[in-house]
């Protein structure tokens, strides 16, 4: 087979700590002849480790890539970090990797973190490839590795150092299909192991020693005979995975090409941000090895590269045809306080070119305090990442005041209604807070029709929702494990600002969480302790003691093993003082475990003493407007103001008193002298909340509208007008005018004239156009005939009524009914002609 022809893999290399992967990489590298000299973590010359820090300390902290060919294959390797501190690092190469070797130290077997990334391997649905390396050492035989390898991974992990009729019969057994042509003809093809593989039923396990170059040569085999191929369509995309600079300065950005190919030199169309669009040059295309690269003209599909060029990329983004990926699963769970002698507002610009190569550091400003703060996995990336910001800008930090990176979720349903109209200003938002399961994140979705609320404003609303860290409030902690729906939103064509819908928006999450049950989340750790056996008893006081649950201890007779969880907050240095207290003997293996209900809610939110309603960059409240000047409505009385109905429904019976404004005081008063006091729903604190209404989303109904077509008349100056003199046109002027802003607004009206002191008159009923049209007969009043009109339509629609007759106004609201004033629908009117202007 010609050079060119060989296929394109990228095989990742994972492990946990020190379990040799670098080692094995560089055994890969040697004997497949890409290097004639094989380096050594250990003498500080490894090919892959090539950073200062790196062979310092002798662990790999960024994942780094290789190129070596076998006869079939163009392989890509990328070793991986193995240290739980570096974990995100590792995840953020999943996504690009077409297989990955997972790399097992013999004398350790499958420890707590080889379980959190084969559970990485699975949600990215990488095929994966097992090497058990160190069997120079002495440790578990290789039968009761293996064992244990199909107990805690997968019975699918099979031993490939047998001979291939063993082989086969092993695989045929993972898949019932298989094992029906397996029995007819004896034997499973290349092409159908490859398969097993690729669909991760199978997963080859090769044994050896990287460092004496043992079983290496195999491995090598069965990735070249067994490494899943990959069709690739035509059209261009590509997967973004990591963002690093080179020695001079220059911006890279890796690439995973997943379809079509890149040119050098050619422009390139991408998204820095939701809803924006920006073209760059691809300036240089590089193939790396180690810390040295060649530049190249194309790269074609399945192919890995680095580019220079473009200036706004991120790690996780989709280009071209390729959508952006899920943010990460494994995320730092303290954060720290920066401090230098600089000025901070100078250093964090600088601060921000590393977190653009790490994402997960999270940089915080306080712009209160002039304070800046980071999200740090541990001790040893806390102390690489002040080496780093030693070495790339000469200045020295203090990274101090440590904290729990807290999180907070909800655990009921609720609607967060949001409003803010200064004068001159116009945005309601109404959204719906839902709990997810643990570790779904934020989702974000809309239900809200486009007739209700433009897509234009919808599209600004979900921008808002995404664009911020919602802060939770029991501790200001961001909220996760959300799904927030866009149910209703009003806004107004003529005073509706940019930033306005920002506002509404983000109060109503605010005054959503106000009245959830909310739950703090703090991250938890999965673990492993081996003692002797002697010591377990002490180990279990002290798990207990840090609030830790954990399975019975297994004996393996001198050595004991305690597994279980237990909070991040509570471990701190509890690996020194196991060393301490068993003379080195005993070891402590964690793994993110992930987030879950914090152990000491209450006193974490005692110590953190957060006050939502005093955090006024959050506020939960919102701002109404009344004879022309805007006031603050407190979170708990927002439903009392809101102009649009509610999207929960409750189900329970309830009057409805909502949509009353501040100028409806009067109204009220009366109401109140017709139809006894009003009871609304009563706001009480959160504490002593009566037992949980049952809440659901009441779909959008269809509009209504009913006008009383006099009233319009002689409230609109241009009927009015027009009336002096021509009765009838100025009511087909009325009609035109509510005909089109029937069709633009998809609402059905229903158009009134009071005929009662007409003589003689039996009363009419047509259709014009869109409309129906009505005149009452002798004796009938425009009102009562509205009257009737609304509680005949009752509830099923989302009725308004454009009047300005107070009887009416009584009875709509009495009903739940939205009562419209001549000077509102004119207001709508005009709007409406306006945008069917645009758009015919
Ligand atoms: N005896 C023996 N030692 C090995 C073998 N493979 C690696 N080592 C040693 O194990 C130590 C760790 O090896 P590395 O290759 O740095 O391990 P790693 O998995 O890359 O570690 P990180 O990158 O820090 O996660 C080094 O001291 C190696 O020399 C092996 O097969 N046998
Ligand atoms: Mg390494």
């Amino acid at each position: 087979m010609s050079q060119l022809q060989k296929l394109p893999v990228s095989v990742g290399l994972l492990a946990h700590v020190d379990a040799g992967k670098t080692t094995l990489s560089e055994a890969l590298l040697y004997l497949s002849g890409a290097r004639r000299t094989l380096g050594r973590v250990d003498h500080r010359d490894a090919f892959l480790d090539t950073n200062t820090l790196e062979r310092q300390r002798g662990i790999t902290i960024f994942s780094k890539q290789a190129l070596l060919s076998t006869e079939h294959l163009d392989v890509t390797l990328v070793d991986t970090p193995g240290h739980v501190d570096f974990s995100a690092e590792t995840e953020r190469t999943l996504s690009i990797l077409d297989c990955a070797v997972l790399v097992i130290n013999s004398t350790d077997g499958v420890q707590a973190h080889t379980v959190t990334l084969w559970n990485l391997l699975a949600r990215y649905q990488v095929p994966t490839f097992l090497f058990i390396n160190k069997m120079d050492l002495p440790g578990m035989e290789r039968a009761a590795l293996l064992e244990q390898l199909q107990k805690q991974l997968s019975p699918g992990c099979l031993d490939f150092g047998q001979d291939m009729a063993q082989i086969e019969e092993n695989a045929a057994m993972c898949d019932e299909a298989l094992l029906e042509t397996y029995l007819q003809t004896g034997t499973v093809t290349q092409g159908n192991m490859r398969g097993l593989i690729a669909g991760r039923k199978v997963f080859p396990c090769c044994f050896g020693s990287a460092l004496k170059l043992d079983g290496v040569e195999e491995l090598l085999n069965v990735l070249d005979y067994y490494a899943p191929q990959k069709d690739y369509s035509s059209v261009f995309g590509a997967k973004v995975y990591k963002i690093t600079r080179d020695p001079q300065g220059n911006r890279l950005t890796w690439l995973k090409i997943t379809g079509g190919s890149l040119n050098v030199r050619s422009p390139l169309t991408y998204s820095p941000r939701e809803g924006e669009s920006i073209t760059e040059k691809i300036l240089q295309l590089r193939l790396y090895s180690g810390d040295k690269f060649t530049a190249v003209e194309q790269v074609s599909a399945g192919g890995l590269c680095a580019v220079t060029g473009l200036s706004t990329t991120f790690a996780g983004q989709g280009l071209g045809s390729e959508p952006s990926s899920d943010p990460p699963v494994l995320e730092p769970v303290m954060t720290y306080r920066i401090t230098t002698t600089a000025d901070p507002a100078t250093v964090l610009p600088k601060l921000r070119q590393l977190e653009e190569e790490d994402p997960q550091l999270h940089l915080l400003w306080d712009n209160h305090t002039r304070q800046i703060h980071v999200q740090i996995m541990g001790r040893v990336q806390l102390e690489i990442f002040r080496s780093l910001v030693k070495e790339r800008f000469n200045l020295d930090i203090t990274l101090d005041d440590p904290r729990i990176f807290y999180k907070e979720t909800i655990e009921n349903t609720v609607e967060g209604v949001g409003h803010f109209e200064p004068l001159r200003h116009y945005a309601e938002v109404h959204l719906i807070l839902e709990p997810l399961p643990r570790g779904s994140g934020l989702v974000f979705d809309t239900v809200c029709s486009t007739d209700v609320l433009d897509g234009n404003f919808q599209r600004l609303i979900m921008g808002h929702l995404s664009e911020k860290a919602h802060r939770g409030v029991l501790t200001g902690a961001p909220i996760t494990d959300v799904k927030i729906t866009l149910t209703n939103g009003r806004a107004h064509l003529k005073h509706t600002e940019g930033g306005d819908f920002r506002q509404a928006t983000y109060r109503a999450v605010r005054q959503g969480l106000m009245q959830a049950k909310s739950t703090i989340l703090e991250p938890w750790y999965d673990f492993a302790l081996t003692l002797p056996t002697e010591l377990i008893g002490r180990a279990i006081t002290d798990i207990r003691a840090m609030s830790g649950d954990f399975d019975a201890p297994e004996n393996n007779g001198p050595l004991s093993t305690l597994r279980g969880i237990v909070p991040a907050a509570e471990l701190k240095d509890y690996a020194d003082q196991v060393a301490a207290y068993s003379q080195g003997k005993g070891r402590l293996h964690i793994a993110l475990h992930g987030y879950a209900p914090c152990h000491n809610q209450a006193q974490v939110v005692e110590e953190l003493g957060y006050d939502p309603e005093a955090d006024l960059d959050n506020t939960p409240d919102s701002v109404f407007c009344a004879h022309g000047a805007g006031f603050t409505v407190k979170w708990h009385q927002v439903s009392e103001y809101m102009h649009l109905e509610s999207s929960l429904k409750v189900e329970k019976p309830q009057i409805i008193t909502r949509n009353l404004r501040a100028d409806d005081k009067e109204l009220e008063a009366i109401m109140e002298r017709e139809f006894g006091p009003i009871r609304r729903k009563q706001y009480t604190e959160p504490a002593n909340r009566p037992a949980e209404e049952k809440l659901t989303i009441r779909p959008l109904k269809q509009q209504y509208l009913i006008v009383d077509g006099y009233n319009m008349i002689f409230a609109w100056d241009n009927l009015a007008e027009t009336a002096k003199n021509d009765l009838d046109a100025a009511r087909r002027m009325l009609l035109d005018d509510l005909s089109s802003y029937a069709g633009f607004r998809k609402s059905r009206v229903v158009v009134v004239f009071d005929g009662y002191k007409r003589k003689g008159n039996p009363g009419e009923k047509f259709t014009f156009h869109n409309l129906q049209v009505v005149y009452t007969a002798e004796g009938e009043t425009g009102d009562a005939y509205i009257e009737a009109l609304v509680s005949e339509i009752g509830t099923n629609y989302n009725l308004r009524v454009a009047t300005s007759d107070s009887l009416v106004q009584l009875a709509s609201i009495r009903s739940g009914v939205l009562r419209m004033s001549a000077r509102e629908l004119r207001e709508e009117v005009e709007i409406a002609k306006k945008e069917m202007r645009k758009h015919y």
